[in-house]
């Protein structure tokens, strides 16, 4: 990849972060291997009722990497990856990590608009699907958009694999060849490069790319391990959907995979499964989004029970978890609450586990890293004092400093280095920061973001809509969701329903679609003419407390 592909760290920063021990120039897979060969026979994986110890793991993970070499796949190319939360995730991006091939982490949910694009965007050379999922033909729609992306030679299919797609398992199965590790150390990729790209949950038409170095995101590991207190007695419960970087890396499953401890897979995290695996498996670690956390409280609320028992930290991030649901966490599951507010693009936020009450359930926490540095500003660029609300600016170790080949973008979303991810924070004197809300034209439908440009971009190809704003509408479950305004061009009805069918037809993710249409006969707009938001949000919101 050329330099404009990829914004890197300037050298002064880079050389402080390695000098400090934060960037350790080792590869992704390395840590794993350090944890197998401290306990080869442990329990690293767990998924329904496959378990597989370290040893295991890596065998597959070291031979996978050189079979997808075989492939004719080489470092540097990328392969969008849409797997559910099963062991074929984690065995196929740890064998990625080793061959130098980088993941694109995409979503289950994502459907053929955000695929075609990401495919495009990336130039994958590959697709890694399921073969059907939830009623849905995962391997007929990879086919399609194969024939439409040049740059994508080859098929992955976890199932039933047609035609010459290759079977996924087969591929990530061990065969006993204990020469594979000595031949990958020998070719490991450099620290500095790619090691997966994540996916924007940012403003624009499609989705950002966001490079993650070996370097940068195994610090991300590490240091959100050490707040999170993970160690070789960690199991974690990986139930958020594995390719954001929360479940991830935030410690996610990698941290429960470099530690030693076991990370346990789950696709749904519904309550009645979620708490049954917990129970089983001794879970100690789990995250959730604040939507997930309030459906286990009810469930325990409800049906009582010690499945948690062994439940040490629940993490709860993505979106803002309201004070209320905060405080009841510790006294109701008998779990220490970790608030995390990060972002895929960076920096990661946490209260610590033995922070007073009164930061755990009223901040969002502080950053994990001494290196990285965070900025409140004004709307003019002005730093404010503690305790005045601004908008957030950051930069640090683990925090790229553009998205991948989108200079222009770039500009905006990182001035002078600094990112800036639109939320409104407050500082606390005691360091730890609030989140108010943001300034960015997305919805945060219960930690699913989803861009209010990308929405209206397929909306007006409706034929009837002339005008078109997605805004959020306060929900009590997920927080927000998206509701839909619109003024039409000739009179002609139209209801949410062909909204919906419509957006389905042009192949958008399914929890991108409105939620609530509102026509109305013209839009409010601001001083300098564009539709005015947050009238929008103003005007839906009284109208949905009046109905009650
Ligand atoms: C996480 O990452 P993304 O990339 O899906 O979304 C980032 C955005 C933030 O800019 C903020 O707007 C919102 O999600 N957010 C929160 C929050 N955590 C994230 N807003 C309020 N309170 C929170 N606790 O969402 C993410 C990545 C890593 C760890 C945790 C979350």
């Amino acid at each position: 990849m050329t330099a404009p592909d990829i914004t890197p760290w300037p050298e002064e920063d880079a050389a402080r972060y390695r000098a400090a021990g934060l960037w350790e120039d080792r590869t992704l897979g390395e840590y794993v291997l350090d944890a197998a060969d401290s306990s080869p026979d442990k329990v690293a994986l767990v998924s329904g009722e496959t378990r597989m110890t370290y040893r295991e793991l890596v065998a597959r993970m070291d031979e996978a990497a050189e079979r997808l070499l075989a492939l004719g796949f080489t470092a540097g190319e990328r392969i969008l990856v849409q797997l559910p939360n099963d062991w074929p995730f984690v065995v196929f991006t740890l064998a990625c990590f080793r061959a130098g091939i980088v993941p694109v982490m995409a979503l289950p949910a994502h459907r053929s608009h955000e695929l075609t694009h990401l495919a495009h965007h990336a130039d994958a050379v590959a697709l890694v699907v399921p073969s059907t999922m939830k009623d849905f033909d995962h391997q007929a729609l990879a086919e399609q958009i194969a024939a439409e992306v040049p740059s994508v030679r080859r098929i992955l299919v976890d199932g039933e694999a047609r035609g010459d797609a290759v079977d996924l398992r087969r591929l990530l199965r061990t065969d006993g060849d204990i020469g594979a590790r000595g031949r990958r150390d020998s070719a490991k990729p450099h620290p500095d490069s790619p090691a997966c790209f994540l996916l924007s949950g940012g403003t624009t038409g499609l989705p950002k790319l966001i490079v993650r170095t070996h370097n940068d995101y195994a610090y991300n590991v590490r240091a959100t391990s050490a707040a999170t207190g993970v160690d070789d007695t960690t199991v974690y419960l990986g139930t958020l959907p594995a390719s954001h970087n929360f479940p991830l890396a935030c410690p996610g499953v990698l941290g429960a995979l470099f530690s030693g401890g076991t990370s346990v897979m789950l696709p749904s995290p519904e309550p009645v499964r979620a708490f049954a695996t917990i129970q089983r498996e001794r879970v100690t670690l789990a995250a959730a989004v604040p939507a997930v956390a309030q459906r286990w409280l009810e469930h325990h609320h409800e049906h009582g029970g010690d499945a948690l028992e062994t439940l040490r930290v629940l993490q709860v991030g993505g979106s803002r978890m309201p004070d209320e649901l905060a405080a009841r966490v510790g006294p109701e599951l008998g779990a220490t609450l970790q608030q995390v507010f990060g972002m895929a693009e960076g920096l990661i936020n946490m209260t610590r586990l033995d922070d007073p009450d009164d930061v755990i359930t009223r901040t969002q926490g502080r950053p994990v890293s001494a290196e990285d540095e965070i900025r409140v500003v004004d709307e003019a660029g002005r730093d404010v004092p503690d305790g005045t609300t601004g908008t957030i600016l950051t930069r640090g170790p683990y925090t790229p400093r553009g998205y991948f080949r989108a200079a222009d973008h770039n500009e905006r979303a990182f001035p002078g280095g600094w990112y800036s991810s639109g939320d409104i924070v407050m500082r606390r004197p005691d360091g730890n920061l609030v989140v108010f809300g943001r300034d960015k034209d997305i919805i945060n439908r219960g930690g699913e973001k989803i861009s209010a440009e990308e929405v209206e971009n397929i909306v007006y190809r409706i034929p009837e809509v002339d005008l078109a704003a997605a805004v959020s509408m306060p929900d009590p479950v997920l927080g927000e969701r998206l509701c839909l305004f619109v003024t039409l061009l000739a009179g002609d009805p139209l209801t949410l329903e062909a909204v919906r069918d419509f957006m389905t037809s042009q192949g958008l993710a399914a929890f991108k679609l409105p939620e609530r249409l509102e026509v109305v006969d013209s839009m409010p707009l601001t001083k300098v003419g564009k539709i005015d938001k947050r009238a929008l949000r103003e005007t839906i919101a009284a109208r949905l407390a009046a109905i009650g």
